[in-house]
């Protein structure tokens, strides 16, 4: 791994220009408490942990239907084209404003387009109790988000960062783990012992088993699961099936896929 394009995208004044100044350790992109300031994609280039990063700045992105400008409009599609052309995405939200729908659909762009996501609470210096602050959406998030695990919540101030290597570090380890590939003898293990101890949940009355599991060549890690059923599965399973995966191999922070391939005959083993 040598180069990361990391895309910083986000609502007007949620502070994505001074966290790009911060992480480039140079005034680059004009930020000031005036909504709206970036006008235009900006870019920069910076070697750190060995690591070529190429940071985009990006204007703050609105509803649809409050943009009325041809020029806003088009580069709001310029932005979310780049992401297809990125690694990471750090969304930035200001810690004193609730998410918005517009927030979770852009995270939703994200997490689609099978990129890495960072949902970053900026302006943590505003917030009385930080500590609370911190757990409550952690615990929001695990409980009624159901991509909790493919995303990772970061907590900064953008204006006074300690350190930018810890967080950038936390962006390679993601990285990392997105990059992994996991033996197809590794994943038979991990079935072989689920299956020793695990009831599975039914499918008109049948207990849906895996029976074998494979590791594609996609560039995240997506799946294939053949199991003992003809039906397709409900999202319930997905979920069930993929926590437990998930657990298994520390794969969180980072979007995966399953792909369930169903016998055509339940009765007839699958090779
Ligand atoms: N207290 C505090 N203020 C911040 C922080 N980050 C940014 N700000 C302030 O928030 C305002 C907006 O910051 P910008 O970086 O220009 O925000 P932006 O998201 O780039 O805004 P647009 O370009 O308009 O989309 C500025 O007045 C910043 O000083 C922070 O962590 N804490
Ligand atoms: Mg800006």
């Amino acid at each position: 791994m040598e180069n990361i394009n990391f895309l910083i995208v986000g609502k007007p004044n949620s502070g994505k220009s001074t966290f790009y100044n911060t992480l480039n350790s140079k005034y680059l992109s004009p930020a000031g408490p005036v909504s709206g300031l970036t006008k235009s994609i900006f870019e920069n280039t910076i070697k750190i942990l060995d690591i070529n990063f190429t940071f985009f700045d990006t204007p703050g992105l609105r509803r649809k239907n409050k943009i009325n400008d041809k020029d806003e409009a088009k580069i709001t599609f310029e932005v979310i084209n780049l992401i297809d052309k990125i690694d990471v995405v750090f969304l930035l939200v200001d810690s004193n404003e609730n998410l918005t729908k517009q927030d979770l659909k852009i995270a939703e762009i994200v997490i689609k387009r099978k990129k890495i996501l960072f949902l970053v609470f900026n302006k943590i210096d505003l917030i009385d109790d930080i500590d609370k602050f911190k757990n409550d959406k952690k615990y929001y998030f695990l409980e009624s988000y159901s991509p909790a695990h493919t995303i990772n919540l970061q907590f900064i101030s953008a204006l006074s960062i300690e350190s930018v290597e810890q967080i950038l570090k936390k962006v390679i380890r993601a990285c990392k783990i997105k990059a992994r590939k996991i033996s197809t003898p590794k994943l038979n293990n991990f079935i072989r012992d689920l299956l020793k101890n695990q009831k599975f949940p039914k499918i008109n009355k049948i207990e849906v088993k895996p029976k074998y599991m494979v590791q594609t060549d996609d560039d995240y890690p997506r799946f294939k699961i053949f199991i003992n059923s003809s039906k397709k599965v409900p999202q319930s399973y997905k979920r069930f099936y993929e926590n437990l995966l998930r657990k298994q191999f520390s794969l969180l922070g980072v979007p995966i896929q399953l792909d369930f391939i169903v016998s055509k005959n339940p009765y007839v083993k699958n090779k």
